[in-house]
């Protein structure tokens, strides 16, 4: 068997996905996610003018020699644009494998080792009653844990939180595209927050899993304060409480609260995770298949977190496609050491051009039983919607300061 064609799709259903298409000569086609949010073209230019040339003419079934081959191969080593692109073709080189099989890729990975996968859903409010009619909502779509984000008194707009358009800060200026400014001020932030989970708490009680993230915003001192006042409610984890480069600032940290940490949703190797998992400084790796350069390395993370008796979270926003989610929910169902899976869900439009395999009821996902990870793309469809230019949002402190996002 041997690969004919690998091209990229990029398509904007309400917000950019680049997808790698394999095609081989025997008429097997697989699909890797390579969506990395804001920066998108940066991969589809890796792909097409880097790595579909090399591809032509070789033997799909190799995997881990592939793969090898383009991260050792490249000389250039690691990076988000990098293990993005690695990422498509593994996923869709796996996809191949299982649709050969006439199996659903979790087989391919040891079979199930639960029947479904559990999630959390994110609920988020400007002020405490519109955050509690948000989890009152995600409850009624039947997630069973919630990740909790809030306005914070005195800023604009905050990280998870749907703020109303900023007039002074168009995000189109003279026809180009700029971010979004939000506002930052971890002094406000660390006042208010004990405070919401205390009224989260006592208004839906001891049982419901909470989470929250801190996205990459604390120094390690002031995440260590946060961690432990929010002891007395008992979260299921916070996320990103430091930009996380920096994993020996872990260590502070850890000596100081109890409370559980998720971390690496911007990593991309398990280089960027080896004192955060050799000290047990973390209790949830947070890489997603898309930005980790495919299914091959996670499982390789989560065999080896494992060890530590640290579980696994794969990211699962709304910017990973639904190719990358499939791959995710498969991973999820083979894995000993699964935690829990981020899952937001997709537009209707964005589920009519990635028609998928995998189902979310109960706050649980399911990948499905078509063969391969089960994703079919719409092509026509896809290029109905052409590619947008966007940015993630930036973040200032109240003197104008660049802030982490
Ligand atoms: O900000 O995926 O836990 N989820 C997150 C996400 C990230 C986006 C960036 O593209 O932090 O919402
Ligand atoms: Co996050």
């Amino acid at each position: 068997m041997k690969i004919t064609d690998a091209k990229v799709v990029v398509t904007s259903p309400g917000r950019n996905f680049v997808t790698l298409k394999i095609t081989t000569d025997e008429g097997v086609t697989g699909l890797g996610d390579a969506t990395l949010n804001g920066r998108e073209l940066a991969v589809v230019s890796y792909l097409t003018d880097h790595v579909a040339p090399l591809l032509i003419g070789s033997d799909p079934h190799r995997i881990e020699d592939t793969w090898q081959f383009l991260y050792r191969g490249a000389y250039w080593r690691r990076g988000p644009v990098t293990m993005a692109a690695i990422a498509a073709v593994d996923v869709a080189l796996w996809d191949i494998k299982a649709k050969v099989a006439g199996l659903p890729l979790y087989q391919l990975l040891g079979g199930a080792s639960r029947e479904r996968v559990r999630t959390y859903g994110h609920a988020n409010g400007r002020d405490l009653p519109e955050l509690f009619d948000s989890i009152r909502a995600r409850l009624a779509e039947g997630y069973k844990s919630i990740r909790v984000q809030t306005g914070i008194p005195g800023l604009k707009a905050v990280y998870g939180v749907h703020s109303a358009p900023d007039a002074a800060n168009p995000t189109r200026l003279d026809q180009r595209v700029r971010p979004h400014v939000e506002d930052w001020d971890t002094d406000a932030y660390l006042r208010h927050i004990p405070g919401v989970f205390e009224a989260v708490r006592n208004e839906f009680g001891p049982e419901l899993p909470l989470l929250h993230d801190a996205h990459h915003r604390l120094t390690p001192l002031q995440a260590a304060r946060l961690g432990k006042e929010l002891e007395p409610y008992k979260l299921f984890w916070l996320e990103d409480c430091t930009p996380a480069e920096n994993q020996e600032g872990l260590r502070v940290v850890r000596r100081h609260t109890t409370t559980p940490l998720a971390i690496g949703e911007v990593f991309n190797t398990v280089f960027d995770y080896q004192t955060l998992v050799q000290e047990q400084l973390i209790d949830y790796v947070r890489s997603a298949v898309t930005h980790f350069g495919g299914v091959t390395p996670l499982r390789k993370l989560f065999d080896y977190a494992a060890q530590y008796q640290i579980r696994s979270a794969i990211h699962g926003p709304e910017d990973i496609s639904p190719v990358g989610m499939a791959a995710a929910v498969h991973l999820d169902l083979a894995i000993h050491n699964f935690g829990i899976q981020e899952y937001s869900g997709h537009t209707d439009l964005t589920n009519e051009v990635f028609r998928h395999a995998y189902t979310f009821s109960d706050g649980h996902l399911h990948p499905g039983e078509a063969p391969g990870i089960g994703v079919e793309l719409d092509e026509e469809l896809a290029a109905a919607h052409p590619y947008a230019q966007g940015y993630l949002p930036v973040n200032r402190l109240q003197d104008g300061t660049v802030h982490d996002w």
